[in-house]
């Protein structure tokens, strides 16, 4: 009979009877209140175990809780490093934090999500097997990309959520970014919720772009789209190279009437009130700018 096994509950710790554990077992536990946070816990073997085929402390199993097959990494309070890498095999993305480390089948319908929980943490993506990220990859929380350069395929998909992600250059240019964007490679689902009123803006600097959850039309990110949006927007239209901070909302790097008309669209709202307030744009002035 071996010891008791203490195993890790990300994010809670949890004794269980000694049970035959191995590399290939899994252990599934019977969620104890109803209440019971429907996550996909990591178990990590310590220092009491001493049975079986492990004879170092690693990951040994995965334990669902509650109905749910998502795999969801939860980051500290503070500045967490995340990186992700493709397992030797090509089955899995595996992925470390710290100590903990677990994985996931790369075409997990569920996806890999990372809450980072405060802080903000840093995504290391590391392409020695291939692509370092699964299908989906879902993000809650302030991160930075780093490591080498990615590339988005067609079968992948990055949801920011209401994440705010800094991108630097090097591991994504401002157009691939902005491709991604248009075609939906890295996409919004709370701005799908949101019924069209919000987007992921790409925020462009010398050296990264940072995505930001942003009304549609708030160029400046302050909450409301308002005079100084539309200021902005026409100061630079026309403009190519240009990011949402300058008056691009559709991604196609240029601004142009179709951000001018979805500016007007949206123009008086608040992050807060939602309401849509009727657009007070001079027509002559939309007039005006259409014929340029
Ligand atoms: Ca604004
Ligand atoms: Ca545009």
């Amino acid at each position: 009979m071996s010891p008791p096994l203490q195993l890790t509950l990300f994010p809670v710790k949890l004794t269980v009877p000694a049970v035959p554990l191995n590399s290939s077992d899994t252990y599934t536990d019977t969620p104890q209140a109803s209440s019971a946070p429907i996550l996909y816990y990591r178990v990590r073997a310590f220092n009491g175990f001493n049975g079986g085929t492990l004879s170092a402390p690693g990951i040994v199993a995965s334990v669902v809780v509650g109905a749910s097959t998502a795999d969801t990494i939860i980051g500290t309070s503070g500045n967490d490093t995340i990186t992700l890498k493709q397992d030797s095999g090509h089955q899995f993305i595996v992925w470390t934090m710290g100590s903990q480390t677990g994985q996931i089948p790369i075409s997990d319908a569920a996806g890999l999500m990372i809450v980072g929980n405060g802080g903000t943490d840093t995504i290391t993506l590391d392409p020695t097997n291939g692509s370092p990220i699964p299908d989906r990859l879902r993000l809650n929380g302030t991160f930075v990309f780093g490591g080498s350069a990615l590339s988005i395929g067609g079968t992948q998909e990055v949801d920011v959520g209401q994440s705010t992600l800094t991108i630097p250059h090097s591991v994504l240019s401002l157009v691939a970014l902005q491709t991604y964007l248009k075609n939906g490679s890295i996409m919004s689902s709370s701005a799908v919720a949101a019924g069209g009123r919000f987007l992921p803006a790409d925020v462009n600097s010398s050296s990264q772009a940072q995505i930001r959850y942003a009304l549609v039309g708030d160029t400046d990110l302050d909450g409301t789209v308002a005079f100084a949006d539309l200021l902005k927007l026409a100061q630079n239209y026309g403009a190519s190279s240009a990011d949402w901070g300058k008056g691009d909302f559709n991604y196609d790097g240029t601004v142009g009437f179709a951000d001018l008309l979805a500016l007007a669209q949206h123009y008086g709202q608040t992050t807060a009130s939602g309401a849509a307030v009727a657009a007070s744009l001079d027509p002559l002035f939309l007039k005006a700018r259409q014929r340029r």
